[in-house]
């Protein structure tokens, strides 16, 4: 039987932080052990054990991921990003869940959930290829022996306008990139999802896109702290609609730079074309920071609307991230 372990991010924030502060989860559920966690049934969130009065983690087994790589999760969150950011809330992970955009599984982003389950991720290869010393081909699997997971909350802010709080799990990009060693002359990287029209009803019916999805960054926006390959949320892995088996995150950008679900990874000295910018190209540019002060052509940017309280909130700089992206644009 695996225990799947994650962490209750609808409860509210207090708890969600105490428990954190005083409570090592993964010790803790090691000295439970099977019987104990039985208290609770699986699958039931924020069930309370009577036993110790604390918040037993929801249990959700994924088939065909390997155990050991569930086992580990949850993270270890990032001492940076561990916090829930000022004047926010976590955004309640059922939300997160079922408002996607992953148009290879459709448009409505109600409906990306109730499709993307048609894709395989396992096994999943992706290719770091081009101006690298070490071109490599790698199992998903592979990449979680060779680096150490971390968690992070971070904002996400879709062009739409419209943003949730969400805890990643997974690795710096940096660190994928080290390891393939690039080569003095690789200025960009570009990036492109899977082509599966037999496995995504959106690329099989949405003939109007240039499938598969490609995007791109500079070489130091792609080495920056904060850029992250991530492959879970909210304490598990992810579940397809957000990305599975992995995916970019670059938090100080419109959503649809954080392409889902790479299987391919090429240094370049050119910049590469990105999906959005072939399509829209007065819309959508290829940098793409967050900025409340350059309205889309269509609509404002100074706020946006928090899909977990539906609060209409001020859109800040880089989304909150000038701190650590800034001086990549001076
Ligand atoms: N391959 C691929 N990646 C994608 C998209 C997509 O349609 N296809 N949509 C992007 C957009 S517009 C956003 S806002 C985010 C949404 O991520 P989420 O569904 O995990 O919240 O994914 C981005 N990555
Ligand atoms: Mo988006």
């Amino acid at each position: 039987m695996v225990i799947k372990k994650g962490r209750n991010w609808n409860l509210p924030e207090r708890l969600v932080i105490g428990e954190s502060r005083y409570w090592n989860r993964r010790d803790f559920i090691k000295k439970m052990g099977i019987g104990a966690a039985a208290v609770c049934a699986a699958g039931v969130p924020g069930c309370v054990n009577e036993e110790t009065s604390k918040i037993e983690p929801a249990k959700i087994f994924v088939p065909d991921i390997p155990e050991w790589i569930q086992d580990l999760y949850p993270a270890e969150p990032n001492p940076d990003f561990a916090e829930i950011p000022p004047g926010r809330q976590m955004t309640p992970e059922q939300i997160a869940n079922t408002f996607n955009n992953f148009y290879e599984f459709g448009i409505p982003k109600t409906e990306v959930h109730k499709n993307a389950g048609t894709l395989v991720t396992r096994p999943w290869a992706v290719e770091i290829a081009g101006l690298v010393h070490n071109p490599v081909v790698l199992d998903v699997d592979d990449m979680y022996k060779l680096f150490d997971l971390e968690e992070r909350i971070y904002r996400l802010r879709c062009v739409e306008a419209w943003s949730m709080v969400v805890p990643w799990t997974g690795w710096p990009l940096r660190k994928l990139l080290e390891y393939a060693n690039p080569m003095g002359s690789a200025k960009f990287v570009r990036m492109i999802s899977f082509d599966r029209p037999d496995q995504a009803v959106g690329q099989r019916e949405l003939t109007q896109y240039d499938w598969p999805y490609y995007e791109g960054l500079s070489m130091a926006e792609a080495m920056n702290e904060i850029t992250m390959l991530v492959t879970g949320i909210f304490g598990n892995v992810t579940p397809p609609q957000h990305g599975s088996p992995f995916r970019l995150i670059t938090p100080w950008k419109y959503g649809y730079k954080s392409i889902k679900s790479i299987v391919r990874i090429e240094l370049t000295d050119q910049r590469p074309p990105t999906f959005w910018n072939d399509a829209v190209p007065s819309e959508y540019s290829f940098t793409s920071n967050v900025d409340p002060t350059k309205p889309h052509p269509r609509w404002s940017q100074a706020t946006e609307r928090d899909i977990g309280t539906e609060e209409q909130i001020e859109t800040l700089p880089y989304n909150g991230y000038g701190e650590w992206v800034a001086d990549l644009y001076e």
